[in-house]
């Protein structure tokens, strides 16, 4: 699959004000600074399309991404049979601690409604910074989700900046930590939004995804 074009459609202070629901979506949550829309950005190959910063808390709403997608073969032009459309959502961090309780119970509310409400909500990416050990942040934030029900897939980001060796190694405790209390464990992938490390893999899932959903809405 491939992006065809990519463009930033609205900000949602709540679900109520988020677009129709009439296509799937794919969400990207974690700590503030995981770097959740570096890897929107990194996946579209535009730069610049969802904003990123250096300092945590940048990203405060809801935002939808339009995307029109692909799986053309070489020579082919785009159709309507061989493309699609559909949504990247790019979330606020959690954890973030500068901001004050009520307006992190505020932002708290915003994600969990949306989490668990979303009717279109395909998969949700749950970013994990690589670089460290299992983080109980983390480690209780896939429970939660877990109990809620919510569909969701772990990927590992900025492996840029630790050795393959490191990577792994975090990966599988993080993974053997959840084995604990699950059964079957989500799928994983491993991204840098530097070296695009991990960007087919996720977009053949999203791709999978999108599959599944079409032949959903048909039957
Ligand atoms: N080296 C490296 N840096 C990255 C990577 N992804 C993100 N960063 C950097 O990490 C910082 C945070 O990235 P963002 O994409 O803004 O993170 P975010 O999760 O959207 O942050 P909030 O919106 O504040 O919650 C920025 O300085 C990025 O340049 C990566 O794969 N490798
Ligand atoms: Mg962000």
């Amino acid at each position: 699959m491939e992006i065809v074009n990519a463009s930033y459609l609205i900000s949602s202070p709540s679900i109520a004000s988020c677009p129709k629901p009439d296509r799937p979506e794919y969400a990207f949550i974690g700590r503030s600074n995981v770097g959740k829309s570096s890897l929107l950005n990194m996946l579209c190959n535009q730069e610049h399309l969802a904003k990123t910063s250096g300092s945590p808390g940048k990203t405060q709403l809801i935002n939808h991404f339009s995307i029109l997608s692909s799986t053309r073969k070489e020579g082919e032009n785009v159709t309507k049979n061989n493309s699609m459309e559909w949504y990247m959502v790019d979330l606020p961090g959690y954890g973030f601690a500068k901001v004050s309780q009520n307006q992190r119970k505020q932002w708290e509310k915003m994600i969990e409604d949306y989490i668990r409400k979303r009717e279109t909500l395909g998969v949700l990416f749950v970013l994990i910074d690589g670089r460290h050990e299992p983080q109980q942040v983390d480690l209780a934030f896939v429970d939660k989700l877990g109990d809620w029900g919510v569909p969701f897939a772990l990927v590992f980001t900025k492996a840029d900046k630790s050795t393959q060796r490191e990577v792994s190694a975090n990966v599988k405790s993080f993974l053997a930590e959840m084995r604990k209390r699950w059964e079957f464990l989500p799928p994983h992938f491993v991204t840098s939004a530097i070296k695009k490390t991990g960007r087919r893999a996720l977009l053949e899932y999203i791709s999978e995804c999108n599959k599944s959903y079409k032949e959903s809405q048909a039957g």
